[in-house]
């Protein structure tokens, strides 16, 4: 058959046919165009963010990066600079003081237009023959709005991101969704478009779940991806202006590089020990947490740096700084010569002078930090985390001392917790020296973390709820703590920190939301916030970026 020849196919023609038939919405007694074209075989990639909620997705890059490999079309819908109904993310989070004002969105280049008509365009003129999503807890129900809107057009939808892992059995339920990506994507989702592409039968694709009929087929998770041998992320597939981030209120081209998958840590508000747990249980048993090599990093870095010229790097690993002594020090060998600011985040105790000082030396910028609760017996209880409050305010005093900026994050609303034990916290941070932001979130059950099988059987929740961003209200219904005070407590708790303790009284009016406790919330942000704008800086790196970019010239 001839190249770039459009033919059109009875779908009863092939063995994937039956399969496509019994997982279609609307496409039951229509044919689709196959076309035969290896470069025809279309794959639209589907990011249902939130405003601008930080960097692009690794997922996406990855995958879409190993489909142009394979000559593959592959396209993106981001929804990332579309306005949010309400409030967004980052609007609450200035609200509550726990971020700098975000200057000016344009800076950003927010999209005017409808995303639903967009997607609808993009789907009319791309006609993929796959939509794959990327999807967590707090971004599903926007993803199927938008699948639900092109539902008359035909294409294969697969869904893969920690929604899809961890909560495997809701997101197979939504008629909008075909296939599930439980694991690892990589392996599975290259074999599932190249069979597709070959017309043959993907039903036993391992890491995959799959709709045919009535039945859904589970095959068990697939090997895990050797990370030498993957290619370098493709950001040409997000928009230019995509890549620029906000840091302390500016804006940097800021790319995400992955140095390890999974974590070694057991935190049970987290996901992350989910994956290595799944990944034990599988067999043959396998190790999920993975550090990348130095080799790979590198190769990595200078094709990004030729080809994007990026003015910051993210370093999403989930602690960046569990390695030994010596890989810290070839990890700076080999960064230094690419003399750009970078962000990590990592566990306090994992902290250590030496380290700190050598990754300042090569660019350290910005660091977070989640110190989760204050109350020593608590945090160990419930969240696992065994340090003193004594060792993290000397940890943390390595950050300050070696002046690198830095964030600390705690959360709030965990089950069990009292407003009392929510102060401790409070009292924690106020002790911690040098942070220049200091925030909470409010705590949110996601799908995945062992703390929420606990929250359904204390009745704290109802067990198929789907939580949302951490900026939104708690979804807990607990005796001990309410969803007000919660509330009350969260948009506070930088009034806390920032305003000397004679002043508590009036926070704690601040914290009620009736006219009078409103009143008083606005007159002490605007007192805050007016004090946070004339802080310093401190976002660059020591050496400042100007600076950097003379010596990358
Ligand atoms: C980097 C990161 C971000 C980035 C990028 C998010 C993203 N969606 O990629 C940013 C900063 C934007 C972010 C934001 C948020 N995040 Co986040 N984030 C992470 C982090 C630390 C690393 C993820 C990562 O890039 N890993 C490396 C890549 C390669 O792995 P991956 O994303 O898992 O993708 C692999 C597979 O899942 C699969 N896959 C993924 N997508 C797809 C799509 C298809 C079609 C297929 C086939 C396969 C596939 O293949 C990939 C390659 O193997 C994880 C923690 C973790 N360790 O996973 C939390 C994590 C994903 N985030 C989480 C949360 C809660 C959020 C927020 C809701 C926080 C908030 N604002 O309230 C937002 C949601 C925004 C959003 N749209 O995702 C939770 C999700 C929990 C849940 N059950 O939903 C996690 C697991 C952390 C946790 N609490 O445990 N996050
Ligand atoms: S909270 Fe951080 S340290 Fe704890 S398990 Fe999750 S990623 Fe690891």
């Amino acid at each position: 058959m001839s190249a770039n020849k459009e033919i059109e196919y009875s779908l009863d023609c092939f063995m994937f046919c039956n399969y496509y038939l019994s997982c279609s919405r609307d496409r039951s007694a229509r044919n689709i165009n196959i076309f035969m074209n290896k470069n025809d075989y279309k794959v639209l990639f589907l990011f249902p963010n939130e405003r601008h909620v930080s960097i692009v997705p690794p997922s996406i890059a990855i995958l879409s990066g190993l489909l142009k490999s394979e000559n593959f079309s592959v396209d993106l819908f981001d929804t990332s600079l579309y306005p949010t109904k309400g409030l967004d993310h980052d609007e609450v989070r200035e609200k509550n003081l726990s971020v700098r004002k975000v200057k000016d969105s344009n800076g950003v280049g927010l999209k005017h237009t409808d995303k639903f008509k967009d997607f609808f365009e993009k789907v009319t003129s791309f006609k993929p023959d796959v939509i794959a999503v990327n999807v967590t807890d707090s971004t599903i129900a926007l993803a199927i709005e938008l699948l639900e809107s092109v539902k008359q057009f035909n294409f294969l939808t697969v869904l893969g991101g920690a929604f899809a892992c961890y909560a495997p059995e809701v997101a197979i339920t939504y008629k909008e969704v075909d296939v599930l990506c439980i694991g690892e994507g990589e392996t599975a989702f290259l074999t599932m478009c190249n069979r597709l592409r070959e017309k043959k039968d993907i039903s036993d694709i391992a890491g995959l779940w799959i709709k045919k009929g009535e039945k859904i087929i589970k095959n068990p998770l697939g090997k895990l991806i050797d990370i030498k041998h993957l290619p370098p992320l493709d950001f040409d597939i997000f928009e230019e202006k995509r890549l620029h981030v906000m840091m302390r209120g500016k804006m940097y081209k800021m790319l995400p590089v992955e140095t390890h998958r999974g974590c070694p840590y057991k935190c049970t508000f987290c996901c992350s020990p989910t994956a290595v747990e799944m990944y034990k249980e599988s067999r043959p048993k396998q190790i999920f947490y993975r550090v990348f090599s130095l080799k790979k990093i590198q190769e990595d870095l200078n094709h990004y740096v030729k080809r994007y010229n990026p003015e910051y790097i993210y370093f999403t690993a989930d602690t960046f700084l569990s390695v030994s002594k010596k890989e810290l020090d070839e990890f700076c060998d080999i960064y230094s010569k690419f003399k750009l600011p970078f962000f990590i985040q990592s566990r306090p105790e994992t902290l250590s002078d030496y380290k700190v000082k050598k990754l300042k030396e090569v660019g350290l910028s910005r660091f977070a930090v989640g110190i989760e609760h204050g109350n020593k017996k608590y945090r160990a209880n419930m969240l696992k985390r065994y340090y003193t409050n004594e060792n993290l305010l000397k940890s943390l005093k390595i950050l300050a001392d070696n002046k690198i900026s830095f964030s600390v994050n705690a959360i709030i609303g965990f089950p069990d917790e009292t407003y009392d034990l929510a102060m401790d916290t409070v009292k924690l941070c106020r002790q911690i020296e040098g942070w220049d932001d200091c925030k909470s979130s409010i705590f949110q059950p996601y799908y995945g973390s062992p703390l929420r099988e606990y929250c359904v059987k204390k009745g704290y929740i109802p067990k198929g709820l789907i939580c949302k961003d951490y900026t939104e209200e708690s979804l807990m219904t607990m005796p001990m703590f309410s969803k007000k005070e919660i509330a009350g407590l969260y948009r506070t708790f930088v009034l806390y920190l920032r305003l000397p303790k004679d002043r508590w009284s009036e926070i704690k009016v601040a914290e009620k939301f009736t006219p009078e406790g409103n009143k008083i919330f606005e007159k002490l942000r605007k007192e805050v916030s007016l004090e946070m704008d004339k802080l310093p800086d401190l976002s660059g790196p020591d050496t400042s970026l100007t600076r950097l970019e003379e010596v990358r010239a």
